[in-house]
Order: structure tokens, then C-alpha cells, then sequence
């Protein structure tokens, strides 16, 4: 039997925590390699996250090798090969910007020194608790000997949510879509890029060839579905975060199928003219753990004015945590 992976969620107690512990524990990630669970959560929420393990006992899983909860993220992180930080501060009412982005400081500093503390020399970081970009950034800062590219931020649901779209537009299977690409921050200033995209192969705005649609429909409905949800089932996405979240590590670690990319927001190597270290969703492929920025893609004029609004919002996000002395 090959050697345990170990998987360290954060926020496990969480909504998106209770999608996603049952699909990792089954094999959606590793398929049969055996997988052990470290489970952060805070104090008041061991309790719930308790019932949350005696149900994956009951689930009689074949490769789960163990599980381990606590509070403490350096016991947590201890030879995690992959951490999902999935827990955060969520926006109360009455909090400033500034107020949410100390709170969230506080934990991605501690998560990012507890990181470079235990967890495993090979491990991998995806950030899903919001405001994720930022939060990532937060974290690789503080994980001194981590390199800054083992870390990255969930874009895959805005990803899998524009390729929907796009499928139910044009009538075909999502199968049928590809070449999909969400830039920027993973808010509402993403611009998701039809442009780059195919359908059946034919680039789909030739496809869909309504340029109308895709302004005014298709790329505010990506950048406003996590809203819609809240307004339909009265909590935010949950089960369609936890598998972007197990697909988008599931890429990174296994790869991306052969000529197609993903979306991934990742420290920025400066492609495309995004500032060196901004945490900013690209196109990438991934290959045995590592991703690389796929170069080359057209840009429109409309296209770069959308990018630069959501560049101008993440160097906002990056200059007030710079300025509380978080990175
Ligand atoms: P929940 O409020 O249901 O769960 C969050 C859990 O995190 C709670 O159990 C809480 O106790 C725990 N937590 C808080 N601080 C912690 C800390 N320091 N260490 C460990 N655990 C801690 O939220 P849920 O719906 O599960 O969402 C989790 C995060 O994902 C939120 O920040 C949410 O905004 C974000 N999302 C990100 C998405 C993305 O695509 N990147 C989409 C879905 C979701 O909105």
C-alpha cells in the first residue's frame, strides 16, 4: 500500500468543510492512495467538527488512513503535503474593509508561520476562505523557506461557472468548452474571458457571435453567481466550492488534461504585465505539482481594461495589508 498523503483542512467545522471532507476521504483527489486528515478548527467549533468525524467513521471509507482534529495549526500542519485553507473571518455587518482584512491578517500570518513550521517539504497551498487572493499573499509572505509558488488561491469555481454558462448558451455539453479563463481577483471585478474560449473547438465568440451577451449577461453573471446563490438557498456556495476546491488541487497535483488549462490564481511572475507577487487568477496548465502561466493569449483593449480593474482592486488589497504590517 502506497505511503498516506496527508490533506490539512482548515475551517473543516464549516459549510464548504462538510462537502468536502466525505469527497476527499472517498478518492476524488488521490483515488485510491490513502489519505489522512488534519482538521483545524477554531476552539468553539471542535465540538461540531467531532460529529463531522464520527460520520466520516461511519462512512466505513477503504483509504481513509486516519484522522487528526485540533485548534493548534502547527500540530494541524505537521507533514501536510497539501493544506486547504478554507476557514476565515467572514464580513460582519458593520466591519470596515480595513477590519476584515486585520482579522483575516491575524489567521494567514499565523496559518502561513505555522505552514513554514511543520507541514511537509513538499507541501501545497490552497487558499479558498476569502478575500482569497489577498489571504494567499498574506500567507506565502509569512512562510519564510516555502517557495511563494507552492501557493495559490480558488478561482475554479468562477472557472467551472463560466464554462456552464457558456455550455448553456451554446447548447453543448460542458465537456464541449474549453480554454477557459478567469482573470484577476476572485470578486467581482473578475473578468472571465470568452475570448480565449472554445466550443466544439470554433472560438466562442464566433460561437455565440453576441457580443451583447457576453458584456452584459455572461460576464456579470460569472462575477455575481456566489450572490445569486445567497439569494436562492440563503447560505453561500458550498458544495460547488468544495469540489473547485478538490479539482483545482487535483490539477495541480496530477495535471491538467493534455492541451487544455485551467484557471488558477498564483503569484504573479509578472506575465501578462501583472505586478511580480500580486496573488492574480491566469490561464495555467500543471504537471507534476508545479503550474505554469500559459503565455501568449490575445488581450483586446476591452478585454486589458477589465483585467486592470481587477489588478487595481488586488494591489488596493495588497497596499492596506502592507500598510498593517501584514506581508
Ligand atoms: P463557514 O462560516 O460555514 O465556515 C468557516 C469555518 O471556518 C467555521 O467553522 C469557522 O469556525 C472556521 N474558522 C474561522 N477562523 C478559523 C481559523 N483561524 N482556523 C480554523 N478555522 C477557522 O464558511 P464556508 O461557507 O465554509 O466558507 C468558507 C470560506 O470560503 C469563506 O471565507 C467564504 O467566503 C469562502 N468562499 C470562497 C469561495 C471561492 O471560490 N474562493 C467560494 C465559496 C465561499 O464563499
Amino acid at each position: 500500500m502506497s505511503t498516506p498523503f496527508t490533506v490539512a483542512v482548515t475551517g473543516a467545522a464549516g459549510q464548504i468543510g462538510y462537502a468536502l471532507l466525505y469527497r476527499l476521504a472517498s478518492g476524488d483527489l488521490l483515488g485510491d492512495r490513502p489519505v489522512r486528515l488534519r482538521l483545524l478548527e477554531v476552539e468553539p467549533a471542535l465540538k461540531a467538527l467531532e460529529g463531522v468525524v464520527m460520520e466520516l467513521d461511519d462512512c466505513a471509507f477503504p483509504n481513509l488512513a486516519g484522522v487528526e482534529i485540533g485548534s493548534d495549526p502547527r500540530r494541524m500542519f505537521d507533514g501536510a503535503n497539501l493544506a486547504m485553507l478554507v476557514g476565515a473571518m467572514p464580513r460582519k455587518a458593520g466591519m470596515e474593509r480595513s477590519d476584515l482584512l486585520t482579522a483575516n491578517g491575524a489567521i494567514f500570518t499565523e496559518q502561513g508561520r505555522a505552514l513554514a513550521a511543520s507541514a511537509a517539504d513538499d507541501v501545497r497551498v490552497v487558499v479558498t476562505g476569502n478575500p482569497a487572493n489577498t489571504n494567499a499573499l498574506i500567507a506565502y509572505h509569512n512562510a519564510s523557506g516555502i517557495p511563494r509558488e507552492r501557493f495559490s488561491a480558488l478561482t475554479r469555481l468562477d472557472h467551472n461557472r463560466a464554462r456552464a454558462l457558456l455550455a448553456e448558451r451554446a447548447g453543448r455539453p460542458v465537456r464541449d468548452v474549453t480554454g477557459m479563463t478567469i482573470w484577476g481577483n476572485h470578486s467581482t471585478t473578475q473578468y472571465p474571458d470568452v475570448f480565449n474560449a472554445k466550443v466544439c473547438g470554433v472560438p466562442a465568440d464566433r460561437w455565440i457571435a453576441d457580443d451583447g451577451w457576453i458584456n452584459f449577461d455572461f460576464i456579470p453573471t460569472v462575477a455575481r453567481r456566489g450572490a445569486a446563490v445567497i439569494a436562492a438557498r440563503g447560505s453561500s456556495s458550498a458544495a460547488s466550492a468544495a469540489n473547485a476546491t478538490i479539482e483545482h488541487s487535483r490539477d495541480w497535483l496530477l495535471g491538467t488534461p493534455e492541451g487544455e488549462w485551467t484557471s488558477m490564481a498564483v503569484p504573479s511572475d509578472g506575465s501578462y504585465g501583472v505586478p511580480d507577487g500580486l496573488v492574480s487568477s491566469f490561464p495555467v496548465t500543471c504537471s507534476a505539482g508545479d503550474w505554469s502561466i500559459v503565455q501568449g493569449l490575445p488581450i483586446s483593449a476591452f478585454a486589458q481594461a477589465k483585467i486592470d480593474a481587477s489588478l487595481g482592486e488586488l494591489q488596493g488589497e495588497r497596499d492596506a495589508v502592507r500598510a498593517l504590517g501584514l506581508i
